[in-house]
């Protein structure tokens, strides 16, 4: 299935049910009172935010959505019943645009629900208008349409977890071992040269970025700009390899931490206080006691350190299960999505 960010629809809010006029009938006296009742309201339409970033696709072929119509009022001073409301269900990020008003609404955070049309109100039965002065009301009045509009919906994918790291740390096979994406891997510097995603199961996303290097704030290699995706996420991966001559910019596992750990410093918006766990890639290219080493030197930052290598699968699922366990505990996504983000799943 191909990725979809941007969908345009036309939607509905509900019309009001008819008020009526009805009269209460008594023994020997026909017209005992008034006594039709009040048109249901109209259903409105609201947007509501999942944790599904293909659902877009699911609604490209959905030209219309309609929300129901309210009922008629009935006589003995019956209401109609309101018209169901309809929910539009968009992944979160998402911006709907109504295209006749220009009002824009953001969906930050699964759940979070918004009204976009309302619905019609429902019309008066004549026993609203009777008074003193007006004992017979032969008055009522109808329904009102309800609000509708065209929609543009974009998606700015807001990715729950950043894969950082080093050119080669392996960020790009991780996240096709973790996630079933099908990012490009080779064993040369700056294979990804745009953002992958992959969705974990529970629906987490995962942005998968080129790789960092000394001085990529100053432009160096490809530069720090893509750290932009990342800069919403809840907790990043920090991938350190274990593949000696994979070692880049410094040849000590402390070194590859701290290059890394500098960039994020001096990329700022927060991204050096995220919640990080410490992932060791490639530990089946190391031997038992060089991986025992590396967690031993890296135990002063006191961050929960992993260990993994692609060619395990337990490996990888015991990750999976830890990352998931942490992302879903974290609170809410913040308040302003990175842009541009481009989709690898
Ligand atoms: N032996 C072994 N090789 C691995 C493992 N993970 C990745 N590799 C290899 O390491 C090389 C680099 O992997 P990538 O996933 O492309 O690394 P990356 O960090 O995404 O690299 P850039 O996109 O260039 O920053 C590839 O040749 C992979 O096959 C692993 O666990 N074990
Ligand atoms: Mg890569």
């Amino acid at each position: 299935m191909s990725f979809i960010d941007e969908i345009t629809f036309h939607a509905s809010a509900g019309r009001g049910g008819n008020g009526v006029v009805r009269w209460r009938h008594e023994k020997a006296k026909e017209f005992a009172g008034a006594a039709g009742g009040n048109g249901g309201r109209g259903g409105s339409v609201f947007v509501r935010a999942v944790r599904d970033i293909n659902i877009l696709s699911r609604h490209k072929t959905t030209k219309n959505f309609r929300a129901g119509n309210g009922e008629d009022g009935m006589g003995l001073s019956k209401h109609g019943k309101n018209g169901e409301d309809f929910f539009i269900d968009l992944p979160i990020g998402s911006i709907a645009v109504n295209r006749e008003t220009g009002r824009t609404v953001e969906l930050l955070e699964e759940g979070q629900t918004i009204l976009i049309l309302h619905g019609g109100r429902g019309g008066l039965g004549n026993e609203h208008f009777k008074a003193s002065t007006n004992v017979k009301p032969e008055q009522s009045t109808n329904g009102m349409p309800g609000e509708e509009a065209d929609f543009t919906v974009e998606l700015n994918l807001i990715a729950d977890i950043g894969l950082v790291g080093l050119p080669n740390a392996g960020k790009s096979s991780l996240l096709n071992a973790m996630t079933g994406a099908r990012a490009k891997v080779a064993s040369y510097a700056f294979t990804t040269l745009d953002p992958n995603l992959g969705v974990l199961p529970g629906g987490f996303i995962v942005a998968d970025i080129p790789g960092l290097i000394e001085g990529a704030a100053e432009g160096k290699g490809l530069g720090d700009k893509f750290l932009r995706h990342i800069k919403r996420t809840k907790m990043i991966m920090h991938l350190i390899s274990l593949e000696e001559s994979n070692n880049i910019s410094n040849k000590t596992v402390d070194n590859s931490y701290r290059v890394i750990r500098r960039e994020l410093e001096k990329f700022g918006n927060g991204l050096a206080d995220k919640r990080e766990i410490i992932v060791l890639t490639k530990t089946d290219l190391a031997s038992p006691e060089e991986v025992a080493a590396a967690e031993a030197t890296l135990l002063k930052y006191n961050k929960e350190i992993s260990k993994v290598t692609i060619l395990d699968d337990y490996s990888v699922k015991k990750l999976t299960e830890a990352v998931i366990k942490k992302v879903s505990v974290t609170g809410p996504t913040g308040a302003t999505g990175p842009t541009g983000v481009c989709a690898g799943v």
